[in-house]
C-alpha cells in the first residue's frame, strides 16, 4: 500500500545513501560505496531516481578515459534498474580552491574556474538526463563581513547565473536551474539564506523563467522559518522548480535526517500544501541515515523516508474526506457575500462604497474561530485515531 511508484517521482542523490557517516567530529563508519552500488541499493527500495554532484560521480581529477568508463558504466547502472537522472548540481564547495566561496569568491581566477567547472557538469548531468540543474553555495558566503562587500557578492552571483543561462541556451539544453539557499554552515553566514532571498533573486536575473528554488526542510528550520510556508511561496509564483526533503529540529546544525522525523506535523502540512496544489517535480531525500546505520539500516532509512511520505499523502486525502473538519472548515471560512462587491480589483465606486460602509467593530472582535477543535481532529487524525 505504501509501495514507492515510479509516478511518486522519489529520488535521492548519490551524496544521501553513499554518505559513510563521516562527520567534523569522526571517520567514515560505513565503506564507500561505488555509484553503481548506490544506484543499485536504490533500485532495491525502490527509488525512482537518482541525483549526484559531478565529483560524486566523476573524482575531480580523472581523466578524460576515466571520466568515459565511469559514465558507461553509470549507464548500465540506470539501464539495469530503470532508474533515471532527474537532476544533477556541482561541487563548488568540498575542493580547497573553494575555500572563500565559488561565483563570490574574491579571487576572479577562482570564479571563473567555477564557471568552467559548473559547465563541465552541466555536459555530464544533461547527458546522463538531468533536466532540473542544482545550485546551492554552501560556500558563498563569509565568517567576517571584513573582507567581501556583501553587494559585490550579489552582483557577482548574478553575474555567474545569468552567464551559465546563456550557457544553457547557447547549448540548446532543455535545463533550468533550481536555486538552494541555506542560512550558515559550512560558512558562518551564506548569502541569499533563505528561499524568500532566492525568489527575489530570480526575478533581478537576465532570464528569470529558467531559473526557480530548491527548498530544504533542514536550512528554513535552520533560520526558524515555517517551511511550508516558504514552499507556498515558491509554488504560487510558479517557482518550485524541485524540493530537497529531510527534517531537522529547530535551532541545530544541518542534521539531515529521515523525512518525517522530526517535525511529524509541519512534514503533514507540507505534503497536504504539495497534494492540494498539484505538485508533480521530483521529491529529492536529502537526507542522511543515522551515523549509527549499516547499509541494511541505511535501506531501511531511505525506504522509511518514502514510506512517510506515502502515508502522510493518505492523511491528507484523509483530511480532506473527513466530514468534521471539512465542516469546520466551512464555519471557519463562511462569508455571506455582503461586502464582495466592494473588494477585488479596487474603482472608486468601490472604494466609495466601502467607507460609508457602516462596520460593527465589537462584534467583528467578538468572533472566535474553531482552530483548537480543527488542530485536535489534525492531530487524532495524524495519531491514527480518526
Ligand atoms: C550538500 C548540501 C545539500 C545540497 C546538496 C547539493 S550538497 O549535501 O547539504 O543541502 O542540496 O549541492
Ligand atoms: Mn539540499
Ligand atoms: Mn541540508
Amino acid at each position: 500500500m505504501y509501495t514507492p511508484q515510479p509516478e511518486n517521482k522519489f529520488t535521492f542523490g548519490l551524496w544521501t545513501v553513499g554518505n559513510p557517516g563521516r562527520d567534523p567530529f569522526g571517520e567514515a563508519v560505513r565503506h564507500t560505496l561505488s555509484p553503481v552500488e548506490i544506484v543499485h541499493l536504490l533500485g532495491e527500495v525502490g527509488a525512482y531516481g537518482v541525483n549526484f554532484h559531478d565529483n560524486d560521480l566523476v573524482p575531480i581529477d580523472a581523466t578524460a578515459a576515466q571520466r568515459d568508463q565511469i559514465v558507461r558504466d553509470f549507464k548500465q547502472a540506470l539501464a539495469d534498474t530503470g532508474l533515471v537522472v532527474p537532476m544533477a548540481t556541482t561541487n563548488l564547495f568540498s575542493d580547497p580552491a573553494f575555500r572563500d566561496g565559488a561565483f563570490t569568491s574574491n579571487d576572479r581566477h577562482v570564479r571563473a574556474y567555477a564557471l568552467q567547472k559548473t559547465m563541465n557538469a552541466i555536459d555530464l548531468g544533461v547527458e546522463l538526463g538531468a533536466k532540473i540543474y542544482v545550485f546551492w553555495g554552501g560556500r558563498e558566503g563569509t565568517e567576517t563581513d571584513a573582507g567581501k562587500n556583501p553587494i559585490t557578492a550579489i552582483e557577482r552571483s548574478r553575474e555567474a547565473m545569468n552567464y551559465l543561462c546563456e550557457y544553457v541556451m547557447d547549448k540548446g539544453y532543455d535545463l533550468k536551474f533550481a536555486l538552494e539557499a541555506k542560512p550558515n554552515e559550512p560558512r558562518g553566514d551564506i548569502y541569499n539564506a533563505t528561499t524568500g532571498n532566492m525568489l527575489a533573486f530570480i526575478q533581478t536575473l537576465d532570464h528569470p523563467n529558467m531559473v526557480g528554488v530548491n527548498p530544504e526542510v533542514a536550512h528554513e528550520h535552520m533560520a526558524g522559518l515555517n517551511f511550508t510556508h516558504q514552499v507556498a511561496q515558491a509554488l504560487e509564483a510558479g517557482k518550485l522548480f524541485h524540493i530537497d526533503l529531510n527534517d531537522q529540529a529547530f535551532g541545530r546544525y544541518d542534521q539531515d535526517y529521515r523525512f518525517g522525523s522530526v517535525n511529524l506535523k509541519s512534514a503533514f502540512f507540507l505534503v497536504k500544501l504539495l497534494a492540494d496544489n498539484g505538485y508533480d517535480g521530483n521529491l529529492h531525500f536529502d537526507a542522511h541515515a543515522y551515523r549509527t546505520a549499516d547499509y541494511d539500516d541505511v535501506k531501511a532509512f531511505a525506504r522509511g523516508c518514502m514510506r512517510t511520505y506515502l502515508i502522510l499523502k493518505e492523511k491528507a486525502a484523509q483530511f480532506k474526506a473527513d466530514g468534521e473538519i471539512q465542516a469546520l472548515l466551512a464555519e471557519i471560512n463562511s462569508d455571506d457575500g455582503e461586502l464582495t462587491p466592494f473588494m477585488g480589483q479596487y474603482s472608486a465606486a468601490k472604494a466609495a462604497a466601502l467607507r460609508a460602509h457602516p462596520f460593527d467593530r465589537a462584534a467583528l472582535g467578538r468572533r472566535g474561530q474553531p482552530y483548537e477543535r480543527l488542530d485536535q481532529l489534525t492531530i487524532e487524525l495524524l495519531l491514527g485515531v480518526r
